[in-house]
């Protein structure tokens, strides 16, 4: 235990704080680790480009290209990383066997055994996602809300499959799959009709939810967004609709929210605490929108700082399960990653040594002159100490030395691809 710890550990139990049973909490949060950033979102299963209202920029060199490639990344980002981990895997990540490729609508848990040995050897859970974009079935950029039966049943029956390829994971890993559904179903302009593509929408998420599974070892949830790329006027699973979803099937759905899909002005941290109120449990991906749902690395700032208080301080660690979501080609993707999943770490950590029985007090009581003062003392507590002393517990570094570990990789791995 370093001196420096030592100190720090006195200067947050003087406000209440146990700086060691906050280090014993975020050990055992489970956070997904999203395996699109590896590739910009590309998938196994397909030649063609990201598209659903889906960008990324830039092209730097070495993306993986392979599963091989992918899981050697998701290794080298995860071994820098403190904290419990588990693996996001989208249906596009299908791995075929020469000759046995199937389209989304047949694809099966076999395709993705190869992620459950992945997964074992590594004690990880994983979470799932439905691929309902880059795929030609997408008829005026329409899936589950499309006006075409034909269409709408291919990606009823991709939703099933995928039911039950969460299942498979859930039953393998022995730990519960959350299966988030998002679509980038809408209309680039003013539509004409807004309730019927909603009516069908519904429709087909009752569908995909009647395909039989375990909500204890199954999660599906249902992803909101403001608009995408292309769909600028109307989005079928907008907040509203997804949100009321959610809560009228409260018995085998949650509602995923995705710190990017709302308005610039609107916070999720304040819809944390908003859902908790009603559902027993939520999900959320965890990203940066810049102006707009951009998808940048997950830094330590003020909202990512905010949205873990809230979790934290809800009481709601065991409610919310959180998975990062963003996708950056313009620098080194293993540092993308390391950096959102640190950040996150961080984020969650302080919101564990932050003496949050006393804050909640002052407001209680109406000091607010006082609660103020003392939150802004808070700030600048020396939380980095901490920080250090927990990633020695977890065997990563504390510091920027994690960096020289990328620049290692890039040179030796990601050069030769
Ligand atoms: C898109 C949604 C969705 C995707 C992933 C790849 O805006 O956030 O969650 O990012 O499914
Ligand atoms: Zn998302």
């Amino acid at each position: 235990m370093s001196t420096r710890y030592e100190s720090a550990k006195e200067m947050f139990a003087k406000w209440g704080v146990d700086t060691d049973k906050a280090m014993e909490a975020a050990k055992k949060i489970p956070v997904s680790l999203h395996c699109w950033q590896g590739d910009d979102v590309i998938g196994f299963d397909h030649d063609g480009p990201l598209n659903g209202g889906l960008q990324t920029t830039g092209d730097y060199p070495g993306k993986a290209k392979t599963p091989e490639e992918l899981m050697a990344d998701m290794d080298k980002a995860m071994s820098l990383c403190p904290g419990t981990k588990k693996i996001n895997v989208h249906a596009s990540y299908a791995i075929f066997e020469p000759g046995e490729a199937v389209d989304r609508d047949k694809i099966e848990p076999k395709h993705f055994k190869k992620w459950v040995e992945f997964a074992k050897e590594r004690n990880l859970g994983i979470d799932f996602n439905t691929t309902f974009f880059s795929h030609p079935m997408q008829k005026d950029g329409l899936t589950l809300s499309s006006p075409d039966e034909n269409v709408r049943k291919f990606w009823i029956e991709h939703g099933k499959a995928c039911i039950r390829i969460s299942q498979y994971f859930a039953e393998e890993t022995g730990i519960p799959c959350v299966m988030n559904i998002w679509t980038g179903d809408g209309f680039k302009d003013v539509p004409a009709d807004r309730m019927t593509p909603r009516m069908l929408y519904k429709d087909s998420i009752e569908q995909i939810l009647s395909e039989p599974f375990d909500f204890n070892k199954v999660k599906p949830c249902v992803e909101s967004k403001v608009f995408g790329i292309g769909v600028e006027a109307y989005t079928t699973g907008s907040s509203e609709f997804t949100l009321s979803f959610a809560a009228e099937h409260k018995d085998k759905c949650l509602p995923l929210m995705d710190n990017g899909h709302y308005h610039p002005t609107e916070v999720v941290s304040d819809k944390i605490p908003a859902l908790l109120c009603f559902f027993p449990e939520i999900a959320l991906h965890i990203t940066r929108g810049v102006r707009w749902d951009s998808d940048h690395v997950v830094l330590l700032d003020g909202e990512t700082k905010e949205m873990a208080k809230e979790i934290v301080r809800c009481g709601a660690i065991d409610r919310t399960y959180m998975a990062l979501d963003f996708f950056d080609a313009s620098i080194n993707r293993i540092s993308a990653w390391t950096v959102g999943f640190r950040s996150w770490q961080k984020a969650l950590l302080f919101a564990l040594c932050t003496p949050h029985d006393k804050l909640k007090a002052l407001q209680a009581n109406g000091e607010f002159t006082e609660l103020m003062a003392m939150q802004e003392e808070v700030k600048l507590l020396p939380f980095g100490d901490v920080w250090r002393e927990y990633c020695e517990h977890c065997s990563v570094a504390g510091d920027e030395a994690w960096f020289d570990e990328i620049k290692a990789y890039e040179n030796e791995v990601l050069k030769n691809r």
